[in-house]
Parts: C-alpha cells; structure tokens; sequence
C-alpha cells in the first residue's frame, strides 16, 4: 500500500492518477484539515471535498474545487438575509457540509464521517483527515491573523505572511487511521501540494515527523512548483516571503530532512544537481496535469520509483 500526503487541488489530481492505477487497499490518502472552517454553524474541510469529489468525478475542472454545475441559490437568499458570503459553498455541498457536521454531532469521528461520504459518492479509496482533532491553521500576516480560508479566499492571498501557526492546540495528534496506515504503507508520497500550507500543517502533527523519519519504505516529493512558478496558488508567493528560492530547489530544501527522491519537472531538469547536493536522488518528468492521461502518467512514474 501506499499513502499519499495531499492538500486540494494539485494533490487530488495526482491522487485520481494513482486511483486509476491501484485497488482500494492499495491506496490511502491523508488530507490536511488545517484549512477547515465553520461558516454557518457547518464545518466545511475543503480539501477533503476537494479530494473525494475529484474521485468521485464530481469536481469543477475550471476551479478545481466545488461540484460541477453547482447552483449557489442558498448562498443567494443567505445573502439577502445579511450574512457574510464571501466563501462560495454551492447548493449541492452544502448537503456535504450538513450531513457532516449532523454525524460529527452525533459522535462520529472526522475519519468515520469522511469514508461515510466518501462511500455515499462511490469513492472506494480511504481518504483520511490527517487528525480527528481541531487542527485549523492560523496565518500570521502583516496585515494582523486570520483563519486560512479568510487568508485564502476572502484576502485572495494577498497578505503578505509573516508565519503559520499550525494546530488548534499544542501537540495534535494524527489519527489512529493514519498512524495504522503508515505502518502498513511501503511508500509516502507527497503530492505536488503547497509544502507550507498544505504539508506542513500534516507534518507539524505531534509525532509524525519522527513517524516518516523511522519509516523504511521509499519516501517520494513532486514539486508544486515547475519553471519557478506555482501551477496553481500562492506556493510561489509564500516561497518567497518565507525566504526560500522560487523553485524546486526551495521546495526540496522543505523535504531534504524526510525524502529520498524528489520528483521535479523536464522543464527544470537543469536543477537536478542542486537538489542531489541536498542529499536526495533526483527524478526527472512530466509533472504538469491537465489531462486524465498526464494524471494517470505521473502516477505510473511515480509508482516505477517506489519498485
Ligand atoms: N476557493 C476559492 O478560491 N474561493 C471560494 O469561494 C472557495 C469556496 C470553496 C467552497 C468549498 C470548498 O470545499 C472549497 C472552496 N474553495 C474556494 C477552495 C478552498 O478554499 C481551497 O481550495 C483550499 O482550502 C486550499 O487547498
């Protein structure tokens, strides 16, 4: 089996590439809910959505996020009331968010109501919040802290980030879904996701960076970032207010200390020796996914470097 450490959108493509390859119990994803906000009394995990709905067949290709041919009608007449809507949750998601925030209320864990919806959609695969706890991360900018989804969608990422704060509390603690599956996988794949907003808050879980240390298997990253652009949002822009270099090799720095093999893209073939100088084997392809074939391409490339 594998695990997959993915985020929204650039990690659910390449997850729908390795679910095209691999059976069920070959494949068990482990999302980030640092971005999970409640609007409306409903608890919203965007990238879990973002991930079940790509499986499912279900997602808005131009967005990336959503169902496709969504109606917002709820969010319309909510709007007439007065309230604040300046996070789009369709008509058929927001089925999404009250089925989970009624299960999360009669005492089902993240993970529990997760595969319930999963399943209720066909999606076969295990999709896993990273914890069952609050983990929501905070974004510390200069124009004051705000939750991720105000950072991201109501700011459109235009704060400029002085740190992120990673967790509800201190020392949340990955689910016991993802610690079994770990210890079940022979490889971990970190999908072409946003490392400091995407990643990170998964490896900042109380002992999971010490977890992928001691792990034995194959431990493989994609660069988000091809031609020293982000393929979609703000990697570049946080790479470059954190102080990091606009490129793979700024994003291998995040994953010398935990990878063996860092996948980069043909494009950027001429950093291979800066990122071995960082102590890991370099793989060369591909890594733009725009069609179900490119998806489907990087998985198998991927899948050859964990033989
Ligand atoms: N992203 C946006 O840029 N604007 C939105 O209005 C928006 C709404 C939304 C609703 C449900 C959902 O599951 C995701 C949504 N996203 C939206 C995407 C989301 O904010 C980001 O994709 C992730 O949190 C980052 O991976």
């Amino acid at each position: 089996m594998i695990t997959v450490f993915a985020g929204g959108v650039g990690g659910a493509k390449l997850v729908l590439g390795f679910a095209n390859l691999l059976n069920p119990e070959e494949l068990t994803v482990v999302v980030n809910t640092g971005d999970d906000e409640e609007f409306y009394g409903l608890y919203v995990s965007p990238d879990i959505d973002t991930v079940i709905y790509t499986l499912a067949g279900l997602s808005n290709e131009a967005t990336g996020w959503g169902i496709t041919g969504e109606s917002f009608r709820t969010l319309g007449r909510l709007k007439e009331y007065g309230m604040d809507t300046w996070f789009n949750l369709g008509d058929l998601d927001f089925a999404t968010h009250i089925t989970r925030t009624k299960l999360l209320k009669d005492g089902l864990s993240l993970s529990e109501v997760s595969q319930h919806i999963a399943k209720s959609v066909g999606v076969q695969h295990s999709v896993l919040p990273m914890t069952n706890d609050d983990a929501k991360t905070i974004v510390h900018t200069a124009d004051g802290k705000m939750s991720f989804q105000e950072y991201f969608v109501k700011n459109k990422c235009e704060p400029v980030v002085e740190y992120l704060e990673f967790g509800g509390k201190k020392g949340v603690l990955p689910s016991g879904e993802v610690l079994h599956a770990l210890k079940n996988s022979t490889s971990i794949i970190f999908s072409p996701s946003n490392p400091y907003l995407s990643i990170n808050p998964i490896l900042a879980l109380s002992g999971l960076r010490g977890a992928i240390s001691n792990f034995k298997g194959k431990k493989i990253a994609v660069s988000p970032i091809v031609g020293g652009k982000a393929l979609k949002g703000p990697a570049a822009k946080l790479l470059k207010e954190m102080g990091a270099d606009v490129s793979a090799v700024g994003v291998a720095k995040q994953y010398a200390d935990i990878c063996d093999v860092f996948v980069i893209d043909s494009e950027d073939a001429g950093l291979a020796s800066d990122i071995e100088a960082l102590g890991m084997s370099v793989a060369i392809t591909d890594t733009v996914m725009n069609s179900k074939l490119d998806k489907v391409s990087l998985a198998e490339f991927i899948l050859e470097l964990c033989e």
